[in-house]
């Protein structure tokens, strides 16, 4: 078999880029490790920035989207019990945040990509990538035990935070940034309607939370824990206790608890691998870098960099040359940097560090009066927020 792009991972990145691709002729393949049911059972993110939204318009996959996504024009910050309200929409000229979920996308690509004829081959084994450095690439995968390949021109590297593609590129070539931070989220989905109609980010003398959403009567709870937490020490009663806490008493006002039936921990990280091209290889999405979910940034920028990767093939194609190809990492890093940057400054605000004293606390509550007065300050906000104007 041969095609012009392999694409690996079946996540965001993966399932964006082979719609762009598809849609402009491009012969391709999506190669997917796990099933369908797998994929799109996975709890993750939930806010898209406006740019994500279009591009998913754009692909004619967002009329689910567009009927079921809630339309956020602002997000509250809580310090201490003192909430202050960020109008995402006046300081940014119109453009806010949409919350929906990512197993709602993923469902939405998946349908489109068998109504379209888009190839993506689930539980695909043991995928290898061969010749990443010469004329044609190939790629090796097992399937109910027999052995299948594929020569391609390119190989996009969309198989997130442990894929092959990263790691299949020898040793010394890429670079690995990274900033692990000491504490993990525990998040829990509820059927309950949201404490809220916007998402409110808390911080508090014990630690984080964030009350966010999947829908009108489905709740989503995040709260700050140490890494070696077990979910099991962690029943229902003593999540909403804590919750309503770090809240404060207005914001948890609107809290309705009721059962949880998803509970998950996730530990805190950023990272950035440089660059994002080896020979026949490009690397996008998770697969190039992690940011830490405080910003809501990860699914967003997963999107953004295959929109770029999917022009640059399309200028290799058309014209040939590999000017656009070589421009991709380097336009794609520099929005990955603001977006680690973001996250990293927010994720500093809010979060309780370890061995944090007071001087450390007066600075997260002097910051958080910087943002209450200061219209410049909320303006910086909410561009960061809700990402950049431009697809
Ligand atoms: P994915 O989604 O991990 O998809 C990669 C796919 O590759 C497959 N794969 C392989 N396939 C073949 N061969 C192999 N060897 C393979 N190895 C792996 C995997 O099975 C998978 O299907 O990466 P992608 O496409 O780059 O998308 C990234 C996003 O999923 C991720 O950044 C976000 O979920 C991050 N994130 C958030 N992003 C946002 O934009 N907004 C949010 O509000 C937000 N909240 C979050 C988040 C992530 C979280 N967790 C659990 C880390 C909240 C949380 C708690
Ligand atoms: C979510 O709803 O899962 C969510 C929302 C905002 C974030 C992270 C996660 O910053």
């Amino acid at each position: 078999m041969r095609v012009q792009v392999a694409i690996i991972g079946a996540g965001p990145a993966g399932m964006v880029l082979g719609h762009l691709l598809h849609r402009a002729g491009v012969d391709l393949i999506v190669l997917e490790q796990r099933s369908r049911a797998y994929v799109e059972g996975r709890v993750r993110a939930g806010v898209l920035e406006h740019g994500t939204v279009q591009t998913l318009r754009d692909l004619g996959v967002g009329e689910r989207l567009a009927a079921e996504g809630l339309v956020h024009d602002g997000v509250s910050l809580a310090c201490d019990g003192d909430v202050l309200r960020i109008d995402l929409a006046a300081l940014t000229g119109g453009r806010g945040v949409t919350v929906y979920g990512q197993q709602e996308v993923m469902r939405d690509v998946f349908d489109a990509a068998e109504a379209r004829g888009l190839p993506v081959i689930f539980g695909c084994e043991d995928v290898a990538l061969e010749g990443l450095d010469g004329a044609a690439a190939t790629v090796r995968w097992g399937q109910d035990g027999a052995a299948q390949s594929v020569v391609c021109d390119f190989v996009a590297g969309c198989d997130g935070q442990h894929g092959v593609s990263r790691a299949s590129v020898p040793p010394g070539v890429l670079v690995t940034h990274a900033r692990s931070y000491p504490f993990a989220w525990l998040g829990i989905l509820a059927d309950v309607p949201p404490a809220a109609p916007e998402l409110i980010y808390a911080s508090h003398e014990d630690g984080f939370a964030l009350a966010s959403m999947r829908s009108a009567t489905r709740s989503r709870y995040y709260l700050q824990c140490p890494l070696d937490t077990r979910i099991e020490d962690w029943p229902d009663g003593r999540f909403w206790d804590e919750l309503e806490r770090r809240l404060g008493p207005e914001a948890a006002a609107g809290v309705v608890r009721g059962p949880s039936f998803d509970k998950s921990l996730a530990p805190l990280r950023s990272t950035v691998t440089e660059p994002l091209r080896f020979g026949r290889l490009f690397l996008a999405g998770d697969a190039a870098h992690i940011v830490p979910p405080t910003g809501a940034k990860g699914m967003n920028l997963a999107v953004a960099d295959v929109r770029r990767l999917a022009e640059a093939l399309l200028a290799f194609y058309a014209e040939g040359g590999e000017g656009a190809l070589d421009a991709y990492g380097p336009a794609a890093l520099r929005r990955v940097w603001q977006a680690a940057r973001f996250s990293w400054w927010f994720t500093g605000l809010t979060h309780r560090f370890p061995g944090a004293d007071g001087f450390d606390r007066r600075l997260q509550r002097a910051e958080f009066d910087v943002l209450a007065g200061s219209r410049a300050a909320q303006m910086a906000f909410a561009e960061a927020y809700v990402g950049p104007a431009e697809v």
